[in-house]
Order: C-alpha cells, then structure tokens, then sequence
C-alpha cells in the first residue's frame, strides 16, 4: 500500500517533466531528426509524415526494450557481483523454460510487428496511380541525369557535377547541377531507368530512395506538397564521379512548371532522350546543354 503510493508520487513529476520536454520538441526532433521537417510547413510529399511515424515508432519500441535491456544488465551486474571473501562459480541457471520462451516469443512479436508496419506503409508507398497527372522518365548515366517529361514531349540532359574554380575548395557550380522541376499538389510518375550501370535515384527530403537498373523500369509515385528545391543525389556507388552525380528537385506552382517546360521547347530541347548506351552525355560539350535553369 505505501509502496504503491510513493510510487504514484514519482509517476506525477515524471509525467509532467515527460510532457514538457516533449512538448518543447521541434518538428524536427518529433520526426527522429529526419530532414524536411519544419515547423509551420507542410509536409515535403504525402508519404513523408508515413515514413517519418514508421522510422520514429520504431525507434521509440526499440528504446524501450533497449532502456529495459541496459536495466536488467545493470541491475544483474550490481546485485550479483563478487562480495569479498566469495568464491568459486555463483549458482548456475539453465534450461529456466519461462525465461527461455520470454526471450523467443518477445522478439518474435517485435520482428513481426515491425514487419507487419513495414509491408504496410511499403505498400502504400508503391502503390502506383491510375492516372497520374505528370510522368517523367528519369535516366542515370555515369554521371548524371537526364529528365523525360513524356507527357509535354520535352527533355533535360544532365552534366555531371562541375567543381568551381572561383568557390571555396570542393564546392560545385549550383547552376550546373540537373534540376529535375516538379509541379506542386500534382500526381507524379517518375520511370527510374539507367543507361549503364546500377545507380540509385535519391532525393533526400523525400525519404525514399530507389534503384535504377540497367533494363528494367522501376516506378516512383509521389504527390509533391511544398514548394521548394531538394537536393537530390545518386545513392548506388557507380564508378569515379559518383559523388559528382548530383541533381537537384525544384517543386513549383503550376504556372512555374508551365514556364519551365516552355523555355525547355524554346531551347529546342523536343522530343525525347532515348536509353541507349551511351558513355559521354554527363560533360559540358557534349550533347548535354551546360546551363539547365532556362528561367
Ligand atoms: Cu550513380
């Protein structure tokens, strides 16, 4: 009974202490420090807040087992530590059948419950549209991007990252750098494809990454929610500059996109890229144009 009521009186601090703490969280630190979560901003597409619940509720179930893990290790080593004067071997426990079906039932439920919350929001994920509004065939090239926007019949080709002389040591030429440009609010269809080897198609902010393999299609479906650019890189080692195989993703209003994919058309950049093995498209003089930005 009096244990009972101590208790009760430190559940109450620790709960107020828990909500204030948690309560004085950023959006940031709420989402386990995953990037692309700010106060006040909308979501950066509509899977991110179903990765970011995934990878946060997994790290706090994963807390808790380690939080009681560490206790009991603690606890045994100062409960049943060597006392002076002891000595020989300490009783032996084995074959102990409730601890043993413990410690297979309890991490059986976690590695099906994680799983089962995986497949789930996997499949969410992947679920392709019907309709989607915009398609964009994405192709990875030693070392760069070339953008297909299939449905306007216009293209971007990438050059691989270009170091800038004038800049700090190792910085790049911003300018340069691919930009694959993305109306906001619009179902979009990204074909991930390669030219020559495995790259990986990444854009940070987007918490999702995906494979692009040489003869085979794989599909991204994304509604992207906030205007803004993302930084976007190949995540596949894939030869010498692949650290250079750099993009960006600019998400803009729909008046912009227009814009953008009409000074595409007036550059002359019609028609389409095809996939075809080719080694030199990711250098300035080639047939990529230098300056991707038209507006
Ligand atoms: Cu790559």
């Amino acid at each position: 009974m009096r244990k009972n009521h101590r208790l009760r009186w430190a559940a109450i601090p620790i709960a107020a202490s828990l909500a204030i703490v948690l309560s004085g969280c950023t959006q940031a630190q709420l989402h386990g420090f995953l990037p692309g979560f700010e106060e006040g901003q909308p979501a950066v597409t509509n899977q991110t807040d179903r990765i970011g619940g995934l990878w946060t509720t997994s790290w706090i179930v994963l807390l808790v087992v380690g939080l009681i893990t560490w206790g009991l290790i603690i606890w045994t080593v100062v409960v049943y530590r060597r006392r002076k004067g002891q000595t020989g071997l300490p009783v032996q426990l084995r074959y102990n059948m409730p601890i043993e079906i413990f410690y297979t039932v309890v991490p059986l439920i976690l590695v099906l419950g994680f799983f089962a919350f995986t497949a789930r929001d996997q499949a969410a994920i992947e679920a392709r549209f019907d309709s989607p509004d915009v398609k964009i065939e994405v192709i990875g090239k030693q070392w760069a991007w070339d953008f297909n926007y299939v449905n306007e019949d216009v293209y971007s080709s990438g050059i691989q990252g270009q170091p800038d002389l004038e800049g700090a040591k190792g910085s790049l030429v911003e300018s340069e750098i691919p930009t694959l440009v993305l109306p906001v609010g619009k179902k979009i269809e990204l074909a991930l494809e390669s030219r020559d080897v495995i790259h990986s198609f990444w854009v940070i902010d987007f918490l999702y990454k995906k494979d692009m393999i040489p003869g085979k299609t794989n599909y991204m479906s994304v509604i992207p929610e906030r205007i803004g650019t993302y930084s976007g890189k190949c995540a596949e080692l894939c030869g010498e500059y692949h650290s250079l195989m750099l993009f960006k993703v600019k998400v803009v209003s729909e008046a912009d996109y227009e814009a953008y994919i009409q000074s595409l058309r007036v550059a002359g950049s019609v028609g389409q890229l095809d996939n075809g093995y080719n080694r030199n498209q990711n250098l300035p003089g080639t047939t990529a144009p230098t300056v991707q930005e038209g507006n």
